[in-house]
């Protein structure tokens, strides 16, 4: 089966079609409208691409988008249609015939292998449900504001994906004793020579610890051509710069990569909170690991109105890196933390909704507070961290609603 896109209508859409060797604007596409996500220079349009729904646009080439925040009130999983678009590299597939697909396993491994897709999915099948997030979602909230892509509160997604651990790949191929990390290249290629290839990373332990998958399905579907069709890398728990989409190069090296993606780019301050003074420098670094804890409000929004007295069900999301959400705590009008109910446990990877009710008892603004707690106690900071890449913010957020 190969991925039914229309390359024109994509490449057009995508605001990548060229004319005469000029990249045409991306006002070849129309926007069906415009939001402002609530910091300066928040203005973005709001654009259909192939196999999306209209997503809120962050750059054209190559595209990123990111999911409107309403979708999270939705339900738990993300919707394929929704789901956010990261890439760095402006050369991104369109065209991908996955008859012809091969992902090659290579490198320190006895026997390198390539295998199909067909092949792939002989192996037994692995389902998780998993939070995809971005390092750098809500960096546009950043102050002092930092370099990036500058995204809302948008750059995450909770599916559930399907495919093939990449532990059995890798013993078919059989590792040798040298081995140290694995890294994974995708079709996507820069157009520069001197952009560095998005090349990625994980140690031999990660890479072999049976929850790391290969994907070739998500929420039931094969992937969207923009999520990493025909296969992406899972990395449960970690942040989204691991999961490499369209990987079809796995090489088994003895040593760790060092190139821009891993040594450069995508590092933290070597520290508990991964934060320093704002404005500030970190000493040393180190690769970005696992998500720290998050909780939204998805049901009310700033500015909603609600009448004073009247019962109110609430509710959001609350996910971390893999330990699993222990409890969330809702705060109405200023009042004392209490517990909110939770939902549904997909699992420890999985956005995990929660409910609570309160009735706003005067008239004004009320803020409504919500924090989540880890089952090794975890927690989010009432003031925001800061780094200088703008990474893993996890403040506890405040949605301002009025009663009337
Ligand atoms: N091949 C490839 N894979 C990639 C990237 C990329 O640029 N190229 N970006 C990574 C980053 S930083 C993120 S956050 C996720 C985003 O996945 P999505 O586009 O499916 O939401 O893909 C990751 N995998
Ligand atoms: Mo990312």
């Amino acid at each position: 089966m190969s991925l039914q896109l229309d390359r024109r209508a994509f490449l057009r859409s995508a605001g990548l079609l060229a004319a005469g060797g000029a990249v045409l604007s991306s006002r070849i596409l129309i926007a069906q409208s415009a939001i402002n996500l609530p910091f300066a220079n928040g203005r973005r349009e709001v654009v259909k691409y192939p196999q999306k729904r209209p997503m809120i646009r962050l750059t054209t080439r190559p595209p990123q988008l990111e999911t409107p925040f309403s979708v999270f009130n939705e339900g738990i999983i993300t919707p394929n249609d929704a789901f956010f678009v990261r890439y760095h590299l402006a050369g991104i597939p369109t065209e991908i015939d996955s008859g012809a697909f091969r992902v090659q396993v290579k490198g320190s491994v006895n026997t390198p292998h390539s295998f199909s897709l067909t092949e792939l999915q002989s192996f037994d099948p692995v389902d998780i449900v998993a939070v995809l997030q971005c390092s750098g979602n809500s960096r546009g909230f950043s102050q002092p504001r930092v370099g990036g892509g500058q995204m809302g509160n948008g750059g995450m997604g909770n599916a559930r994906w399907r495919g093939v651990r990449l532990k059995d790949l890798l013993a078919k191929a059989g590792l040798k004793p040298t081995a140290k990390q694995v890294t994974f290249k995708g079709l996507d290629k820069p157009v520069l020579e001197t952009t560095p290839d998005f090349i990625k990373a994980l140690d031999v332990d990660h890479a072999m610890d049976g929850e790391v998958l290969l994907a070739y399905e998500m929420n039931g579907e094969p992937l969207p051509m923009l999520n990493g069709f025909p296969l992406r890398l899972i990395v449960p728990g970690y942040y989204g710069t691991y999961w490499v989409k369209h990987v079809d190069e796995i090489t088994v090296i003895d040593n760790t990569l060092e190139n821009f993606w891993m040594k450069t780019a995508y590092r933290i301050p070597d520290n508990d909170c991964a934060c320093v003074e704002p404005g500030a420098k970190a000493a040393s670094t180190t690769p970005i690991k696992r998500y720290n804890v998050r909780s939204f409000i998805t049901s009310l929004a700033d500015g909603d109105t609600v009448k004073v007295g009247e019962q109110i069900d609430v509710r959001g999301i609350a996910f971390d890196g893999g330990y699993g959400i222990e409890q969330v705590l809702f705060s109405s009008g200023g009042d004392q933390w209490r517990a909110a109910r939770l939902g549904e446990d997909l699992g420890k990877y999985s956005f995990r909704e929660w409910r609570a009710r309160f009735a706003p008892a005067k008239a004004g603004v009320q803020e409504l507070k919500v924090r989540a707690i880890n089952r090794i106690g975890q927690s989010q900071p009432m003031e925001p961290l800061w780094n200088p890449s703008g990474y893993m913010r996890n403040v506890v957020e405040t949605v301002r609603i009025r009663a009337v």
